[in-house]
Order: structure tokens, then sequence, then C-alpha cells
């Protein structure tokens, strides 16, 4: 069984939205986190390390970093199709988006909420937001979709920043559109009417 760490409007809702995705069947386990604003706090329940979300239990085999878990998922239940399995044409360039997402597009975005993106320490490891939008846009303007004429779950963890940061969404009409495709879908939506 797969037991789903989650706390409410957080970094797991991406997990959330694939579980949805995926259709497979899954405990939501409802977790507490410490806030910003000081409200909430550790769950010792929770199992991951640090205390944070998400994290996932699959009858025992326990995954953080929400790029791993996505990777778990998609190649754990490869036959929904919502991953590039290995073997298969674009594997690469699935694994590219995902790990470039967590060593890179993350980084870049706290290091401008730092005030520290235009260090040359931080441009020579991660470049900045205009380099992570150029990215987003040569992929989207072939489109529809990061992969081409699939959705992966490489949409969703590329999306999700802009979702929670509207105004940080790269202002090109091929990321606009993908944006919009991506919240219309059905999963996106039971997951946050379920959040
Ligand atoms: N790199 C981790 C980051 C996880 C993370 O920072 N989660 C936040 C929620 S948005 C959290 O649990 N914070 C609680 C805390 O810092 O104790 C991932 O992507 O899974």
């Amino acid at each position: 069984m797969l037991k789903f760490h989650h706390a409410h409007q957080s970094r797991s809702g991406r997990v959330h939205w694939l579980l949805h995705e995926l259709d497979v069947p899954f405990e939501l386990i409802r977790t507490d986190i410490p806030r910003r604003d000081g409200s909430g706090g550790r769950d010792p329940q929770n199992p991951h390390p640090d205390g944070k979300v998400p994290a996932l239990d699959h009858d025992g085999e326990r995954v953080t970093e929400t790029g791993a878990i996505m990777l778990y998922l998609t190649d754990r239940f490869a036959d929904r199709g919502l991953g590039i399995a290995p073997g298969e044409p674009g594997r690469g360039a699935y694994l590219t988006w995902l790990f470039w997402y967590g060593g890179v597009v993350e980084p870049v975005y706290v290091l401008e909420v730092l005030e520290v993106a235009a260090h040359p320490a931080a441009q020579a490891t991660f470049r900045d937001r205009d380099a992570v939008a150029a990215r987003l846009i040569a992929a989207l303007e072939a489109g529809p979709w990061l992969m081409g004429a699939r959705f992966t779950a490489a949409d969703i963890l590329l999306c999700s920043p802009y979702l929670y940061f509207p105004d940080a969404t790269p202002d090109h009409p091929a990321v606009h559109d993908w944006i919009a495709r991506c919240t219309a879908r059905p999963a996106c939506q039971r997951a946050q009417e379920a959040d």
C-alpha cells in the first residue's frame, strides 16, 4: 500500500496531483509541518528524516524528495504512461527535467528571494530565471508538453512553482498556455478539491 504523507498547501501538492493522475490506491496521511507564520509544528509520525513533506512509504520502502518520489512512482506504475521508462526513447530527457528542477530551478528562485541571484557563484552554478525561462520556452514552443506529445510527471513538477508563485511565471504565451493545459487536467482539479 502507498502511504503518502501530505500537508495542505505545500510542496507535497505535486505528488498528490501525480497520485491522482496515476489513479492508483493510496492512503493520504495528513501531516503537520512548521509554517513560516509560526503555526503548525513537526509531526513525530512523519517518516521524513527532516520532518518535511512529501514523504512516501510503499510497503516499507521510504522515498523522500519530490523528484525522487515522482520518478519512483512513474517507474513503479510505468503502465500508466506518466513517465518515460528505462529503455524507452526520451528517458534521458525525462530524467533531465526531474533532476534539473530540484538541482537548478528551485535554487534559482530561492536565490532570488535571498537577493543573491546575481552573485558570480550563483550564476556559475545555477544560471538564473532567464535561463530557466529559455529552456522551458524552447521545449514548450514545440510542445504541447515538456516531453512533446506526452504529458508526464515532469510537467507537474516544472509547472508547480508558477501555481504557487504566479508572478514568477515566464511571460511567454507557450508557458501560459501550458500552465492552463496542466491545471485543466481533471486529476489536478481532483487533487485540489481533495486538499
Ligand atoms: N527538497 C524537498 C523540499 C521539501 C520541503 O521543503 N517541504 C516543505 C513544505 S513546502 C516542508 O515540509 N517544510 C517543513 C519544514 O521545513 O520543517 C522536496 O522537494 O521534497
